[in-house]
């Protein structure tokens, strides 16, 4: 009898044990196949976002470099600017500074270099005096009395003279740049006709050099 159970049971054990594997191994294949196929769509879901993610931050990290590097650029030509050196050819050697310092990211062509003169910091960005009453509005009206104070002949809503200035002269050094956007669906998205409108500036006072080379 023991015998027999024991073979029984033996056979039962073998038998029924082949057929769960089976089973078993079935299911888990049918598992590995379920998981396989959901971490393809959840990756065909997250692919484009992560995809979206990397290409922003690169276009973010391009922006905020090539900014800096105008910041820079612009610092380096005023500090060339301040000092007078070559008379007429200043303006040439602070674009020629600007375009070197950009390593190729700004193309001079198209960015907008000014250099502009004031009579003092706080005139920065003023615009220049007028009476307003004719009509009184609040605001300039052609025929309205006016201090010309950049000497064009105009009324202006920046009272700065375009030149590199004198010796002592103050002087606000600007530089704009629209930055193409690398890809299109973010610029579409985010940029302005798919470029970025990048600005640096700093104002600076002329040294007290000798303007006229000749004249020492
Ligand atoms: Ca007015
Ligand atoms: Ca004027």
């Amino acid at each position: 009898m023991l015998g027999q159970f024991t073979l029984a049971v033996g056979k039962r054990i073998g038998f029924s044990s082949g057929r769960t594997r089976g089973r078993v191994w079935g299911r888990r294949r049918g598992i590995t196949d379920d998981q396989q196929g959901g971490a393809a769509i959840e990756f065909g879901l997250i692919a484009p976002l992560f995809i979206l993610m990397i290409v922003g931050i690169a276009e973010v990290g391009t922006t905020l470099f090539v900014g800096t590097l105008m910041e820079g650029a612009i610092r380096d030509a005023s500090r060339y600017g301040i000092t007078g050196q070559d008379g007429a050819s200043r303006e040439q050697i602070i674009r020629d500074i600007i375009e070197e310092r950009t390593i190729g990211l700004v193309d001079i062509d198209v960015a907008v270099i000014n250099t502009q003169i004031y009579e003092s910091f706080d005139a920065i960005g003023s615009q220049e005096p007028y009476t307003d009453n004719s009509p009184a509005n609040g605001s300039y009206d052609v025929g309205e009395a006016f201090v010309d104070v950049n000497m064009n002949g105009s009324w202006d809503a920046d009272q700065g003279r375009d030149g590199v200035g004198e010796p002592g002269e103050i002087v606000l050094y600007t530089i704009n740049y629209s930055l193409p956007m690398m890809t299109g669906y973010i610029a579409n998205k985010f940029g302005n006709g798919g470029f970025v409108g990048l600005t640096a500036s700093i104002a600076v006072i002329n040294e007290p050099f000798i303007d006229d080379p000749s004249v020492q």
